[in-house]
């Protein structure tokens, strides 16, 4: 029996007859060409025959513009037609239709023997809390800032005071690439020596995503360079690179330890409703098939804003045991496949008052992280990293940020500066 994968677009059009169009995808991206072909070439190619799963049409209401006619199509590609990798995929499903017109790849499911090829993230939100030894709250990270032209003395300073305010995890920013003034196995060392100094403080363990960056022929060897300097975490600028890049890096049995995914050039693709890739796949589906144990995106709050019904896919993207219902078309009646969850880190200018919101919309299972709402605490660094675990200690324990802020003067100095929502 054929397996399929199956791509569903947003196709937007006040004229087109979206049946016929359909159709022309489905024959277009697989055979080419179906109704000239002899009958007897039919029989020998109707297995690699794409084909039409649904289309449904939304006729603009009346006094609505006849530019928001648009209809959801979905199409099944046998898996005979591709290799077994995301780049293969995506060129098959979305490779020359995503310059066709208005369109968008708002949805992927996968054959279950597409998806037995991918292992997803090692660690994931549980082998990330085990390394933490935290599993009943949401973890804190903070970001480096100001790093582009410091010395190393600077940067381990800056991870000290971060470190200091209780972050759970801190992570490079993603421009800050491989540099004379602190390079990889430098910057490692002299920031886990100030991890180690916080720690005997704190009493708490830390993760520091250093930053993997470089030609792609490189990479796997920077991280193993990394991971023998002592590094515990990994941030990638997984879209600069590609999906397989990642696959390739999560798959590798040396790279030991957790893979963060940056979002950096999403907005390249999925903000616009007419063209590019939707949130939940370029996000969610596959970065957490392409193994990412973490992954950043823009929340509903901050100061780069996605829609709170994206940031919702996206999540459940990312966290669903569902396989069978989210990933899988077609299911064998015997299948077992798993992946594990990836660690949702909604971002981009979080304050402690935005943190009620974060939690209601993601519960326990949430990375709340920030980078100007520490460093830009009135009270210091540290300060603004003891803000944000007060706004979660309150928010856990279901005291209002303004009460608990009466006896815990950092949280109070946060939301004297930024608010919190009404
Ligand atoms: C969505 C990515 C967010 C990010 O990488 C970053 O550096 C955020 O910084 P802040 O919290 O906005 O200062």
């Amino acid at each position: 029996m054929n397996a399929y994968c199956l791509a569903t677009y947003r196709s937007f059009d006040e004229k087109a007859d979206f049946h016929k169009k359909a159709t022309s995808i489905a024959v277009g991206l697989t055979v080419g060409s179906w109704t000239e072909l002899p009958e007897a070439q039919k029989a020998q190619m109707e297995k690699h025959l794409g084909k039409v799963i649904s289309v449904e049409v939304h006729e603009p209401a009346h006094g609505e513009p006849t530019s928001n006619r648009y209809a959801d199509i979905t199409i099944a590609y046998p898996d005979i037609n591709f290799s077994r990798d995301i780049p293969a995929l995506l060129v098959t499903v979305f490779g020359k239709l995503s310059m066709d017109g208005k369109i968008k790849l708002i949805d992927l499911s996968f054959s279950s023997d597409f998806l037995s090829g991918f292992s997803g993230p090692k660690f994931g939100i549980q082998g990330v809390r085990e390394l933490l030894g935290v599993h009943d709250r949401p973890l804190l990270m903070s970001i480096f800032k100001s790093v582009v032209g410091y010395e190393l003395p600077a940067l381990r300073e800056q991870f000290y005071l971060q470190a200091a305010g209780g972050v759970d995890l801190i992570k490079d920013d993603e421009i800050l690439f491989e540099n004379p003034l602190t390079p990889l196995e430098k910057r490692i060392e002299i920031c886990l020596e100030a991890a180690a100094q916080a720690t005997k403080e704190t009493g708490q363990k830390l993760l520091y995503a250093v930053n993997l960056t470089g030609p792609t022929s490189k990479l796997a060897s920077q991280a193993k360079k990394a991971i023998g300097a002592g590094a515990n975490a990994l941030l990638f600028n997984v879209l600069a690179y590609g999906f397989d890049t990642l696959h390739e890096l999560s798959t590798d049995p040396e790279i030991t330890i957790p893979i963060m995914a940056h979002p950096a050039m999403a907005g390249a693709t999925y903000p616009s409703p007419h063209y590019g890739i939707s949130a939940s796949v370029l996000l969610g589906k596959l970065m957490r098939l392409a193994g990412a144990d973490l992954v950043l995106f823009p929340s509903p709050y901050g100061s780069v804003v996605m829609p709170r019904e994206e940031n919702m896919a996206i999540k459940h993207a990312l966290l669903t045991d569902d396989l069978r219902k989210d990933y899988i078309y077609n299911a064998p009646a015997d299948v077992q496949l798993k992946l594990a969850a990836s660690f949702p880190v909604p971002s981009a200018g979080i304050h402690p008052g935005l943190v009620p919101l974060i939690l209601r919309d993601f519960g326990k299972d949430v990375i709340v992280n920030a980078g100007g709402g520490i460093h830009g605490h009135p009270l210091g660094t540290i300060a603004g990293g003891q803000a944000f675990r007060q706004a979660i200690d309150a928010t856990m324990q279901g005291i209002t940020l303004q009460d608990y802020a009466r006896t815990h003067p950092e949280l109070q100095s946060a939301i004297d500066t930024w608010g919190t929502p009404e």
